[in-house]
């Protein structure tokens, strides 16, 4: 069973102004595209081709010879993660029960939005910002290139993708306006609520 491109939870202009229509037109149909195909090129004709898609990156995760399959496979779940950590007027302080946590773990909803934002510009070159959950608190983690939280423990809760190819077209090298951005109009806190 190969892995499938999942559609997006949302029509490619339902985020605009904030990411445009051309942005998730590259994003989703272009990168997530091709890292299921090369994924599924990588797994053909073996045993993970009866894997799901955690099994397949924890078992390249392990081994150094599948740093390929690793990159893609891990690539596939960041950004079908990444599609709902989005919606249509989201954004904004939490709300609900992630709410009630970022206070308790982080002083302030704005102590946090601070911090999150402040790691997800330091990340150097390509890879993302993450809200998980570490045993029975919050954290604030950064990835690299395809690195993913699912690999170390960690339950992501919330991600931002800081690769070029996420923000260039509308943003430029402007990755902090991105990334506030994202905090004030895009967040999807009902999908944090839910994973937690
Ligand atoms: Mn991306």
């Amino acid at each position: 069973m190969a892995l499938q491109l999942p559609d997006l939870p949302y029509e490619h202009d339902a985020l605009a102004p904030y990411v445009s229509a051309e942005t998730l037109g590259f994003h989703h149909d272009k990168h997530h595209q091709a890292y299921v195909t090369n994924a599924n090129k990588l797994i053909a004709g073996t045993d993970l081709e009866a894997k799901s898609l955690e099994e397949i990156i924890a078992v390249a995760a392990a081994d150094p010879a599948k740093k390929g399959l690793f990159n893609n496979a891990a690539q596939v779940w960041n950004h079908t993660f990444l599609w709902h950590s989005m919606k249509p007027n989201g954004g904004g302080a939490a709300s609900g029960a992630i709410a009630k946590l970022i206070d308790r773990d982080f002083g302030s909803f704005d102590v946090f939005a601070e911090k999150f934002a402040a790691a997800a510009v330091a990340q150097f070159g390509s890879g993302w910002a993450w809200l998980v959950s570490n045993g029975d608190k919050l954290d604030i983690v950064t990835t690299a290139n395809a690195d993913t939280p699912i690999v170390r423990g960690l339950k992501p809760l919330l991600t931002v993708d800081v690769w070029e190819h996420a923000y260039y077209l509308d943003y430029q090298n402007r990755r902090p306006d991105y990334v506030k951005i994202f905090l004030d109009k895009l967040a999807n806190w009902d999908f944090a609520n839910a994973n937690l």
